[in-house]
């Protein structure tokens, strides 16, 4: 079993729709390891995109992150980090397959409705950012 990381993002939860992306996720194979709903100051949304620093959208990345409340998760499934991008879709949801979650749900290229890790290196460091031991599932 492999584990990834997501955070349902504030426009997603902002226009109720946490529900109907934890339900695509949950019929989707992930089991959720651990799940909390937090409001990230800028420093703490900025310390998480650090590895954006030079994009040019990072000062709008980190001012959307900390603009309203997120829904951060660790999942499990086999080969969950590749199975979980391809659940949420592209970056710019125009580009986004059909039936994805940014397909279905994401506003723009920058409030995209969700975040999925790119590497199970980089899985840990961001569950490890938001979760303790003691807040995970096994
Ligand atoms: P990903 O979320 O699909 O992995 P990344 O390239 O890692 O995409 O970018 C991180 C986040 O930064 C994106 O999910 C999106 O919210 C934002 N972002 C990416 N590219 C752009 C852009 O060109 N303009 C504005 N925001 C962007
Ligand atoms: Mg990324």
């Amino acid at each position: 079993m492999n584990r990834t990381f997501t955070m349902i993002k504030p426009d997603a939860v902002a226009n109720k729709n946490t529900g109907a992306i934890l339900d695509a996720i949950i019929k989707g194979g992930f089991r959720i390891i651990a799940m909390k709903m937090l409001h990230l100051t800028p420093e703490k949304a900025g310390a998480f995109y650090e590895v954006h620093k030079a994009r040019p959208f990072y000062g709008e990345l980190v001012k959307y992150m900390s603009s309203g409340p997120i829904v951060a998760a660790i999942l499990e499934k086999d080969n969950a980090i590749e199975d979980f991008r391809k659940l949420i879709g592209a970056t710019d949801p125009t580009k986004a397959a059909p039936g994805t979650i940014r397909a279905m749900f994401a506003k723009s290229i920058d409030a995209n409705a969700i975040h999925g890790s790119d590497s199970d290196e980089n899985a840990k460091i961001e569950g490890d950012f938001y979760f303790s031991m003691m807040e995970r599932i096994g």
